[in-house]
């Protein structure tokens, strides 16, 4: 029997609705949903592949248990109990910092990843933490931390109503689009156009983003903060500050100028490869835009100034009154977030509370850089013990982050890893229990990260598109019971977990002034959730004390769980609106511009305006039809043009003697990879690019397809020591190689002259 469902896409941060076909039990097809409120009918070669996607053979049906050195399929009973006897061996014998939690970037693509994860890092008590975030956006968190008060307060380019928008190192023509959750990115980039706005894209390659702007400048790779910088100062020079109506929330905008005054264009222009005329220009039409949004991203971020430039993007939408204005950069308001609080001072954004044991990095928002997870686990010190067990979510960190041979090698050599993951992969084959998650059909779905970044306000739920196939277990479920293996009550039930944060929740809310359950019985006002299990439940209290709840009775007209399952196409909560002040969590309540973290890594980057780097920088690149380390397996979404080729320019092809198609070695301070060039003038010159997320040749893997057509891992270039010091982010991007064409083989030539 064939029928429909509806699902949310959780391949990328657009968060597309689809109508999927299922047929006896089996999900067969997948279109946009036309009646979904913020996707209207969008959907990507991706999500057109959801099928595909969801019942890949190679995924995991069962939990694995290592037996002998050798993983072995086993019950969820057994699993669990390997799981607690791994984690509190290691917490008794070791103390709590010896577990490791590694968070990868599925995680912002579920409920579980959501809902889970902090009870088990708080339950633990660890500091070992370790996600995406710092591979990925952590200068942005940040940036807004200094900033704002609150690191998850990042501001979304209002792309629909803006009239300029300035993009810097992003691709959402392939990425579709990531901070700034806008399903069919693309459609909405031509209407920008259409009427009448202009596109600026700046990244050192000629992007399909880049070819839709009006203007494309191939900056130098790294250099975005310089860019950035010499913008505003241009803006100061020239007189065209104008705070607009978010003035009065300001503070330390002539501090702010007297910081930048060594960034002039002429100063930056060298570093940059941009002259100082074409910076001029791009300061005049920002403030010369009825409207304007700065929005940067990956090339901005992973790069050594990454904090300083999304600092820089930010006091730019300030400097030109687009802060907080419609057409400008606005700071959502989504339906889970918590009840908005009375504007005024917060506790304000604090960095570097601990330290990583090695190298002691700083924490940032409570992690310590990925790029140290090989180091904390291999390096004895004197103080403090080294990682002995690990627990990864929805990570692949041996190919996702630097280094990856050391990674290899540091998780082969831990006492216990449990790993939550679909695929036997390049990190998960080290787990002494795998724990598979059912496919996404089989899983409830709600965005509660991207709604905060989306550039519309609007709430969607959708429940399981087919149930459980028997044998599974909800990831929801897998993830209480770790929390519970993790913190000494392993066997009981999973929804005690639910059930302490619903009791601690509302136990807060009635005691805040503010909330609309103000003096109220917390058990009463559990006693009145809704829905079938533990996460739908704390869904439902989330959505009542939320912005647009209905309070537990306080506004009948507001949303519950209910009211959100009568609308399964979602509920639009209409356009940004300006917030200011209501946000802001810093000690003196206003927009901090120029924090103490940030005015002191300036000279940092005024050192940089003397680097003129004369070798090759390598950079990377993003394919539509692929997703970071984890869709190589999926035939119907890969060859054509979805390959593992280092791009490289003519000219910089004819100077080092290499042809289209011929292998060539790239070397870097981590390690050397061979792989086929593909010449092509799209990059500029002294910039090769080479995509992440391949290397599927390890052995000990189940992911065929993948292994085929393994490519090679871009990360084995670096060896982990590359790092924008504020936010503990890696270089990913701009980092020096070397490359050389493989000659001919020395005994083929002597064959040759025979
Ligand atoms: N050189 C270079 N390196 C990069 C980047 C770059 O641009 N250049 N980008 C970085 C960025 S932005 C990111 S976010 C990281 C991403 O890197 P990772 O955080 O490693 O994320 P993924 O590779 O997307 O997937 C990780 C794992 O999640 C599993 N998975 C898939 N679906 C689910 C699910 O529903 N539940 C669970 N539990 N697991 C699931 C997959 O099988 C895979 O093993 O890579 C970073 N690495
Ligand atoms: N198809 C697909 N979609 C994805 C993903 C995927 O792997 N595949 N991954 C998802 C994830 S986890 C994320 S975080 C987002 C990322 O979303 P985006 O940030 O849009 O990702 P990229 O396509 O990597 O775009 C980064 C661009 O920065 C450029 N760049 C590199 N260095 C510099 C520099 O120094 N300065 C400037 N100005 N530009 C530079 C690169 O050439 C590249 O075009 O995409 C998400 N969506
Ligand atoms: S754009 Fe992203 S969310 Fe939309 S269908 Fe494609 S992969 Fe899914
Ligand atoms: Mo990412």
């Amino acid at each position: 029997m064939s029928r429909t469902a509806l699902r949310i896409c959780p391949l990328c941060e657009a968060t597309c609705g689809l109508v999927l076909t299922v047929d006896d039990g089996k999900v067969t097809g997948a279109r946009g949903d036309r009646d979904d409120v913020f996707s209207k009918g969008f959907v990507c070669p991706k999500g057109a592949a959801f099928p595909e996607v969801d019942s890949d053979p190679d995924r995991l049906r069962t939990p694995l248990v290592r037996v002998d050195g050798e993983l072995r399929e086993a019950t969820w009973e057994e699993a669990f109990d390997a799981v607690a006897a791994g984690l509190r061996g290691a917490v008794d014998r070791y103390g709590p910092h010896a577990v490791g939690v590694v968070l990868g970037n599925p995680n912002v693509h579920t409920m579980a990843g959501a809902l889970y994860p902090p009870l088990l890092i708080g339950g633990l008590g660890t500091h070992s933490v370790f996600t995406a975030s710092t591979v990925d956006q952590m200068p942005k968190h940040v940036s807004s931390g200094l900033l704002f008060g609150d690191a998850n307060r990042i501001p979304v380019p209002d792309l629909d109503r803006t009239d300029h928008l300035l993009l810097i190192g992003a691709n959402p023509l392939e990425s579709n689009g990531s901070l700034c959750t806008a399903p069919d990115f693309p459609g909405r980039l031509k209407a920008l156009k259409a009427r009448g706005g202009t596109l600026t894209v700046v990244d050192p390659r000629r992007t399909r983003t880049a070819r839709l702007a009006d203007r494309h400048l191939a900056v130098r790779p790294g250099t975005d903060a310089l860019l950035l910088a010499a913008i505003a100062r241009t803006l100061f020079d020239e007189d065209l500050v104008d705070l607009g109506a978010t003035a009065p929330h300001l503070q330390g905008v002539a501090e702010l100028s007297d910081a930048l005054a060594d960034f002039t264009p002429e100063a930056v222009a060298g570093a940059c490869d941009v002259d100082a005329a074409t910076i001029r220009v791009l300061a005049r039409e920002l403030a010369a835009a009825p409207t304007a949004a700065v929005y940067a991203r990956i090339g901005s971020c992973t790069v050594p100034h990454g904090t300083l430039a999304s600092w820089l993007v930010d006091v730019l939408n300030a400097l030109t009154g687009n802060l907080d204005r419609p057409g400008g950069a606005l700071f959502p308001q989504a339906a889970t977030d918590r009840t908005p609080r009375p504007a005024g001072p917060g506790h304000g954004f604090a960095l570097g509370r601990w330290r990583s044991r090695v190298s002691r990095h700083p924490e940032a928002k409570g992690e310590l850089p990925l790029s140290s997870l090989a180091e904390e686990i291999d390096t004895p010190t004197e103080d403090g013990t080294p990682v002995r067990a690990v627990v990864t979510v929805g990570a692949n960190p041996v190919l996702s982050a630097p280094d990856g041979d050391r990674l290899d090698q540091a998780l082969a050599s831990l006492d216990f890893m449990v790993s939550v993951d679909p695929y036997l992969n390049e990190t998960s084959r080290h787990a002494h229990v795998v724990l598979p998650p059912p496919p996404p059909a089989q899983s409830p779905h709600h965005d509660f990260a991207f709604n905060t970044l989306a550039v519309r306000d609007q709430v969607r739920y959708t429940r399981p598109a087919v149930p459980l196939e028997p044998g599974r277990m909800a990831e929801t479920e897998i993830l209480a019971r770790i929390v519970l293996a993790a913190t000494g009550m392993h066997g009981a039930d999973p929804s005690a977990v639910d059930d302490l944060v619903i009791r601690q929740t509302l136990g807060k809310a009635v005691r805040e002034e503010h909330s609309p359950v103000h003096g109220r019985d917390p058990k009463e006002l559990a006693g009145l959730l809704t829905g079938d299990n533990g996460p739908e439940r704390r869904l439902d209290m989330m959505l009542r004390l939320g912005p647009y709840g209905e309070g537990f009775g306080a506004d009948p007209d507001g949303l519950t769980l209910e009211k959100l399952l009568a609308h399964p196409h979602g509920i639009d909560l209409g356009p940004l609106r300006p917030r200011l002040p209501q946000p802001l969590k810093t000690r003196s309540g206003k927009v901090e511009l120029l924090p103490g973290p940030i005015a002191a890594d300036l000279p940092r980057l005024r050192a940089a305006l003397r680097e003129r780097p004369d070798g090759l920088v390598l950079v990377g690149r993003r394919h539509l039809r692929s997703n970071n380390s984890w869709l190589h397996n999926v035939p119907a979404l890969t060859g054509g043009s979805n390959r593992c080729t280092l791009h490289l320019h003519p000219d910089d092809a004819d100077r080092l003697g290499v042809r289209d198609g011929q292998p060539v070695r790239v070397k870097g301070a981590g390690g050397e990879v061979t792989v086929p060039a593909e010449v092509t003038d799209a990059v500029r010159r002294g910039v090769v690019s080479l995509p992440h997320g391949w290397g599927h040749d390890r052995p000990g893997t189940r992911t065929r397809h993948a292994s085929a057509n393994p490519g090679v891992n871009v990360n084995q270039l670096l060896d982990g020591s590359l790092l924008d010091p504020l936010s503990g982010n890696a270089v990913l991007n701009g980092f020096p190689v070397e490359v050389a064409p493989v000659r001919a083989e020395a005994p083929e030539t002597v064959t040759a002259l025979t």
